[in-house]
């Protein structure tokens, strides 16, 4: 999975990604390449079961971090070459984290509101462009040909257009299963999901009509201070819980990134347990079975038969497998199974 976080200039894009990553790229000095790092989920839960099954490694899930830079107001207009990379990065990642600059100090007065409406608009644009290539396109299909290979895609791509034209981010349209399947090859930028970061000065908060606008146009909110991350992640772990504490700080960085990442994404985690690896995996909510038995590997899918299921937290109260299958704790469950947050499964197969 891969976020990219996209902002203007001097929004502290770089330096969260540092925080995050632990990567150690420069600030303050702009760009053109995005940087890249992976990161481990963090997760307690996993630590918990590691601790228990003893294995030989213990695998969290992980997010590939793309730091995107490059970001200025009308680019997707211009269509210039800068514009055109951002865009490009943009289009790769599974979901954008927009990057908001709320403090002041060197960087002139903040207008929160005003960077989120800009970049809003540019990427309501750059996805204009397609939907209108695409419309003249089918125009084209149909006066050749005299019919469309596909008939639900005009209608599709006209309501995408009205949206659009109305300065309205595609991820508000319900699509039906068709429609996804056939928006998802135009990658489109407004359709992705949307973190807001409101990078605050220290001490402050994340300013109200700011996390208003953002939540309006269907983004998950994260407000916090890069650069008091930035010194904490300098810290060993008892300083910084110390610090954290005195700065009435619950969840670092990191966390709250992941937070808002899988509910952007609509993620939840699932586990493996034994004796060779512990293992966390992402899984879209409402996943089935067979579905998650495919995030392992794709044979598992096709010869899925059924899944031994057992919840996180009767595992832990059981104490362990052997007492959680004596309670009758551990359930076989079969291809229609949705599969739940915490869920440790073992999947029966044959191929
Ligand atoms: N006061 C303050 N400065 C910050 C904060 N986050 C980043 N900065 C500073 O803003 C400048 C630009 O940061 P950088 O991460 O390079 O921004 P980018 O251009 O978006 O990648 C640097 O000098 C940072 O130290 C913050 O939360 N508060
Ligand atoms: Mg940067």
């Amino acid at each position: 999975m891969q976020i990219g976080i996209i902002g203007f200039k001097f929004t502290g894009k770089t330096t969260l990604f540092n925080v995050i990553t632990g990567a150690g790229q420069p600030t303050g000095v702009g760009g053109v390449d995005p940087h890249r790092a992976v990161g481990k989920v963090p997760d307690p839960r996993l630590d918990r079961l590691t601790a228990m099954f003893k294995p030989k490694r213990q695998v969290n899930a992980s997010v590939e971090w793309v730091d995107i830079p490059g970001f200025q107001g009308g680019m997707a207009a211009d269509g210039g070459r800068e514009g055109t990379r951002f865009l490009d990065h943009g289009r790769k990642v599974d979901a954008l984290a927009q990057v908001v600059r709320c403090f002041g100090g060197g960087y002139g007065d903040p207008d929160p509101v005003g960077e989120l409406e800009s970049m809003a608009l540019e990427l309501a644009l750059a996805d204009l462009q397609i939907v209108e290539n695409r419309l003249e396109k089918l125009a084209k299909e149909k006066t050749r040909m005299g019919k469309v290979a596909n008939p639900l895609e005009p209608p599709m791509m006209q309501r995408f257009r009205e949206q659009l034209e109305n300065d309205k981010p595609l991820r508000d349209l319900e699509l039906n299963p068709d429609e996804i399947k056939m928006a998802s090859g135009f990658t489109f930028l407004t359709l992705k999901p949307m973190i807001a970061v409101l990078n605050h000065a220290e001490g402050e908060e994340g300013p109200s009509d700011a996390i208003a606008a953002a939540q309006a146009m269907g983004a998950e909110v994260v407000a916090l201070c890069a650069s008091v991350e930035e010194e904490i992640a300098e810290l060993d772990e008892e300083d910084a819980a110390e610090f954290l504490a005195d700065l009435g700080i619950a969840e670092r960085a990191l966390n709250r990134m992941i937070t808002a990442s899988y509910g952007a994404l609509n993620l939840q985690s699932f586990f493996t347990v034994g004796p060779d690896e512990c293992r966390a995996w992402a899984v879209r909510k409402g996943a089935t079975a067979p579905v998650a038995a495919g995030a392992i590997h794709s044979d598992l899918q096709r010869g899925f038969i059924r899944a031994e299921v057992t919840a996180y937290d009767d595992l832990i109260s059981a104490g362990d497998m052997a007492a959680a299958k004596a309670a009758n704790l551990v359930c076989l469950e079969g291809k229609a199974y949705e599969v739940q947050d915490g869920d440790i499964l073992e999947i029966r197969f044959s191929v």
